[in-house]
């Protein structure tokens, strides 16, 4: 009897703590404002950043590459997979090394294969930005990619202020795509890229339900970010392709900025 209450309990907390927590592809690296010629490491990961829950298997992406100015680096052969330990479990991710030499804004994409969540029989595809910058040099940041669907930052994305706000605009296909639900977490745990694993604990509790912005007719939403990190954007459903092997996919888009105190 007691037993079977706690497991009932148990399942119940697992159900909430799942529905308050977003699904966040991860294109991560430490620095995003450099001074020197670097040889940086990215590493893409799919997990639940906020609550720091399970992590979950990536298949090789579709699409990952960087855009400098003008020139789009194809960054595919590149690509090393790994095996991510998150607090739960471990799950199959990649990693990246790139050099950057040229002052300017590197914008990092990538384009994974559909993840099927077996919670809810669909498919998951989060197309995912994240920027650096050398130099200081602002060199294309506010650019769209011409992905199936993106958020292109209004503001600076690798150097926005905790109490500050940052903008972005939802587009499909390149058109402004308005009333799109876009959840938004920050990484609220250690990141160790020697051992490719997420911290034991978080940094602070999550908030009790997801924190939710609509983008409005032009495609925008507006956040007031609270605290310094790793912020991500994930506006759901607002691409174009809606099915997958017979199944209902949900393409996203994912946008991560960098919040410093000022
Ligand atoms: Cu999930």
């Amino acid at each position: 009897m007691k037993k079977t209450l706690l497991t009932t309990l148990g399942a119940a907390a697992l159900a909430v703590s799942g529905a308050a927590n977003a699904h966040f592809q991860l294109a991560y690296t430490p620095d995003v404002l450099l001074e020197k010629p670097t040889e940086m490491n990215m590493k893409l990961v799919f997990g639940h950043p906020m609550e720091n829950g399970h992590v979950m298997d990536m298949d090789k992406p579709e699409q990952f590459f960087v855009q400098f100015k003008d020139k789009r680096i194809d960054l595919m052969s590149k690509l090393k997979q790994i095996s991510w330990e998150g607090p739960e479990n471990t799950a199959k991710a990649y990693q990246a090394d790139y050099k950057v030499k040229r002052n300017g804004d590197y914008v990092f994409a990538v384009v994974p294969a559909p993840y099927y969540e077996k919670g809810e029989d669909i498919y998951i595809q989060q197309i995912t930005k994240s920027y650096v910058n050398k130099g200081g040099l602002p060199t294309g940041w506010e650019q769209p990619l011409g992905l199936p669907t993106e958020i292109v930052p209004l503001n600076k994305p690798y150097q926005v202020f905790a109490g500050g706000t940052f903008s972005g605009q939802v587009l499909s296909e390149g058109k402004p795509a308005a009333g799109v639900e876009c959840e938004i977490e920050y990484i609220n745990t250690d990141i160790d890229m020697k051992g490719n694993a997420f911290g034991k604990t978080t940094h602070r509790e999550a908030p009790e339900t997801a924190i939710v912005a609509i983008t409005d007719q032009d495609g925008e939403f507006t956040f007031g970010i609270p605290k310094a990190g790793v912020w991500g954007f994930a506006c759901l459903g607002s691409g174009p392709a809606t099915e997958h092997k017979g199944k209902e996919l949900s393409q996203d888009a994912v946008i991560w900025v960098n919040a410093t105190e000022l």
